[in-house]
């Protein structure tokens, strides 16, 4: 069933490392081999030996329309003809910065970057120069890309691999960077008050996504807020999963939250490699040329990442019953796979928000790191392949969120409820 994708791996692993570019992808927590896709269309992802998947990872968020969504690429076919980059200034540029800031709350200026490590590395620099502080403060098993100073109790592949210090990244780096569990906000005063006037962020994820998918507790994200008002921090969103997911005006619309600065990722682009920093014009004016705060890149505002983003969030703002429709789809899943796994005999916990879910085999409630990691692991590697081989394409990691498409069906839907009874009886 997978041979080509097998062929495939070996041959990978003699020019990539672990036969990968990005570590997640390796399927090293689940066991196997990492499956080949060939192309997507909609809800449906095509590996190398044919087969079908339903996908509940949407290119771990960004095609919230479904894959090929067709004025997406045609867009990217036209803009394509006029060059695929110039490293000089075009309107379109223009044109995306002001759809973004009349989509967002809070958001006076914005700069492009080509991913969202980018724009959290970016952002954190911009809030250091700003303040004239070093430290800052995130969340364990929040994962804000790969830059150095977020490779600190890091979720994602950090987690997934179970790496607890990364070679390269050196102590002073690291002594800069405080974590505290997510929310916990006795440990963040606690942080606080120990580094008095020396942290120049906060940043959160605000629905994390990098540890499965975790809530906000109930006025954590406010008392956040609250805190860096009072101890002169910024306070730093890492929209890259949950913008323009979650709402047209992302977590800070959904939740009623508002940052100093919000970074977006993957999903701005529509596919496309794009990311971006963005906020107040008092702390956006220190980014270069205008202020001394250095960043850069030639790929930035690259006019097909552009357009495919520009195409895709024009759709989204003109289209905001689409949120809906997801949330009640994935309510609708939550509801179906809540049902069948109350029929078995091992303990788990859903965590959903929007478009965004999570499954954790555990018989507490899955609040940060902690509750995550402690959670039977063996057991989603188990219902990871068993939905694999029925054609389900499920994130490889329990470490990470499932994101849902709007391209999917309720047939679709319903089938993923049944092959996870299915699966769940081949468990045992
Ligand atoms: N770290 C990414 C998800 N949180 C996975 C990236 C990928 O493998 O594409």
């Amino acid at each position: 069933m997978y041979e080509k994708s097998k062929q495939l791996f070996e041959r990978a692993q003699k020019s990539i490392p672990g036969g990968v570019n990005s570590p997640v992808r390796a399927f090293k927590s689940v066991g196997g081999t990492p499956v080949f896709m060939t192309n997507a269309k909609g809800a449906y992802l095509y590996d190398a030996d044919g087969n079908k998947y339903i996908d509940y990872i949407a290119s771990w968020g960004p095609m919230i329309l479904g894959h090929a969504y067709e004025p997406v690429v045609k867009a990217i076919q036209e803009k394509a003809l006029g060059s695929t980059s110039f490293g000089a200034p075009t309107a379109l540029e223009i044109e995306m910065a002001e759809l973004i800031i009349s989509m967002v709350p809070n958001v006076d200026m914005i700069r492009m970057v080509s991913s969202g490590t980018e724009a959290c590395m970016s952002a954190l620099r911009l809030a250091r120069g700003y303040t004239g502080k070093n430290k800052f403060i995130k969340f364990e098993g929040h994962y804000h890309g790969h830059a150095d100073s977020f490779l600190v109790k890091a979720g994602s592949g950090v987690a997934t691999f179970n790496i607890q210090t990364v070679p390269g990244v050196t102590a002073g780096v690291a002594n800069d960077t405080l974590t505290a569990p997510y929310n916990n906000i006795d440990a963040v005063k606690k942080l606080v008050a120990e580094n008095k006037n020396e942290i120049a962020a906060v940043i959160v994820e605000p629905v994390a996504g990098n540890m499965g998918c975790i809530l906000p507790a109930p006025g954590f994200l406010e008392a956040l807020r609250t805190i860096c008002d009072e101890e002169n921090i910024v306070f730093i969103l890492d929209e890259v999963m949950t913008g323009f997911r979650l709402a047209a005006g992302g977590a800070q619309q959904k939740l009623n939250i508002r940052a100093d600065l919000v970074t977006y990722g993957k999903v701005i682009g529509g596919g496309m490699p794009v990311g971006a920093f963005g906020g107040k014009v008092a702390i956006m004016q220190h980014i270069a040329p205008l202020g001394n705060v250095y960043q850069a890149g030639t790929l930035s505002g690259n006019p097909i990442a552009m357009i495919a983003g520009f195409t895709m969030l024009t759709e989204l703002k003109s289209n905001p019953s689409i949120y809906t429709e997801l949330e009640e789809k994935t309510i609708y899943l939550k509801n179906g796979l809540d049902e069948v796994l109350k029929a078995w005999a091992q303990p788990y916990v859903i965590n959903q928000f929007g478009s965004m879910i999570s499954i954790h085999f555990s018989n507490h409630a899955v609040t940060d790191f902690a509750t995550a990691a402690s959670a039977n692991n063996d057991l989603f590697k188990k219902y990871f392949h068993a939905m694999l081989k029925r054609g389900v394409y499920l994130p490889p990691s329990a470490f990470e969120s499932w994101f849902l498409n709007n391209a999917l069906t309720y047939t679709d839907l319903d089938e993923t409820i049944r092959k996870t009874k299915e699966s769940l009886q081949e468990i045992g």
